[in-house]
């Protein structure tokens, strides 16, 4: 057997283990969601023909001739039984583009098509795009919010980092043929994780967006914003206004940003997002949840203080570290919710819960209590409830519990 021969068996081999495997959920977890073993998708889920020529005759060495670097913020779809989600694929020469993979289970078995997404162009060539948010709108088509990047037309010669990021849209009704429509214009200089609403508001398109003065720094734009628009096929938003702001000493401090549209419950629409802060470590980026009023989703009702997931584990390493991100959720038809969340820019996970836990988690977890004082009086009301309820109840579990401790101070 020559090179060519061994590494193509092992790399087959590598990739059935890999596709096959099976992904349970992590016990206990937090009651909330629960974490699962493996991510749903990686650099090596990419089709071995995506980055290697097979040809013995001009790749003996079954070399990579145009590798994948890594595979992470995916939407997400639910259509007709299968979990689908459009991932951003980022080739190693920084290029992303997306790829659509699918699932029988939303946790498992995903498979990339054959071809990555042919995404027609604008007048101005994309530079970047990435970050889709697919929507399942109201009028029937599934629309593809995206962000655009280009290089700075203002920034000086010298400058090859400057970049220009907007809001791509484009959309389809079978996840294969794209229509690209014109970007969406807004009074915002830069743009980037735009969601389209899935329901007519006051017959209008609505949109979340993120106002941002520069590429990286959302400066001025004060969190996630709100726009109507009458028509997706020339998108113009006129006025933005802020439905979730940032805030100082919280983990949506430097920016913040919505995640996929929002989940429609009896209570409320329920919204997740992620939030930013500065460390001395660079940027950290965890999720968090809000919900908005069933009839005016610009009306904020519960909002659960601190992060809902956090990177963790080897969740925090990677292309570029302490991320958490999320594009894409699903709910299927038992109400059960898939979160895929990406860590750390480099690997896709998912997260599962249900409609109902989510629910209680939104609306019983005590909002950020801003100051360290008060959010030390909020803890020693739980705690206060906990140890009368124990005393109360007495039995051999809470006997444990607080053999658990070393005093009762
Ligand atoms: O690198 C972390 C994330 O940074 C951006 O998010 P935001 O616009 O909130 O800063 C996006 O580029 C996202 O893709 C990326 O995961």
């Amino acid at each position: 057997m020559n090179t060519y021969q061994k590494r193509l068996i092992q790399l087959i081999e590598d990739q059935e283990t890999l596709l096959n495997r099976e992904n349970p959920p992590i016990h206990p977890g937090n009651g909330i969601f629960h974490r699962h073993s493996y991510p749903v998708l990686t650099e090596k889920h990419a089709p071995l023909f995506w980055s290697y020529d097979l040809d013995p005759e001009s790749n003996p060495h079954l070399m990579e001739r145009i590798g994948v670097h890594c595979v992470f913020n995916a939407g997400a779809l639910f259509l007709d039984g299968k979990y689908y989600l459009c991932a951003r694929v980022e080739g190693n020469d920084r290029k992303s583009f997306f790829a659509i993979a699918e699932s029988p289970n939303g946790v498992d078995n995903f498979r990339f098509w054959n071809h990555p997404v042919t995404m027609p162009e604008t007048e101005i060539p994309d530079t970047n795009v990435y970050d889709m948010r697919l929507t399942k709108h109201e009028d029937g088509w599934i629309y593809g919010l995206f962000c655009t990047e280009r290089k700075d037309p203002n920034a000086s010669t010298s400058d090859l980092s400057s970049a220009v990021a907007q809001c791509g849209i484009t959309r389809t009704k079978d996840l294969k043929t794209w229509e690209r429509l014109p970007d969406l214009k807004t009074p915002s200089p830069q743009q980037r994780n735009v969601v389209l609403h899935p329901e007519f508001v006051d017959g209008k398109y609505a949109l979340y967006t993120r106002p941002q003065d520069g590429f990286i720094d959302a400066g001025s734009g004060g969190g996630i914003g709100w726009g109507l628009c009458h028509d997706m096929t020339q998108a113009i938003i006129e006025k933005e206004s802020i439905i979730d702001q940032r805030a100082y000493h919280t983990i949506k401090e430097s920016k913040n940003g919505q995640g996929d549209a929002p989940i429609k419950t009896d209570k409320g629409w329920l919204h997740i997002a992620h939030g930013v802060r500065g460390c001395a470590s660079g940027l950290r980026y965890v999720l968090y949840a809000f919900m908005t009023d069933l009839n005016d989703p610009t009306n904020q009702i519960h909002s659960p203080g601190g992060f809902f997931i956090a990177p963790e584990g080897e969740e925090l390493v990677g292309d570029v570290m302490n991320v958490a991100f999320t594009n894409g959720t699903i709910v299927n038809d038992r109400n059960e919710v898939f979160i895929y969340y990406a860590s750390s820019d480099t690997r896709l996970h998912v997260a599962t819960t249900t409609v109902e836990k989510l629910v209680d988690y939104v609306t019983n977890t005590p909002a950020d209590p801003l100051y360290t004082a008060a959010c030390v009086k909020q803890r020693n009301a739980l705690i206060d409830r906990n140890l009368a309820y124990l005393e109360e109840k007495d039995d051999s579990l809470s006997q444990r519990i607080k053999a658990l401790q070393i005093c009762d101070y």
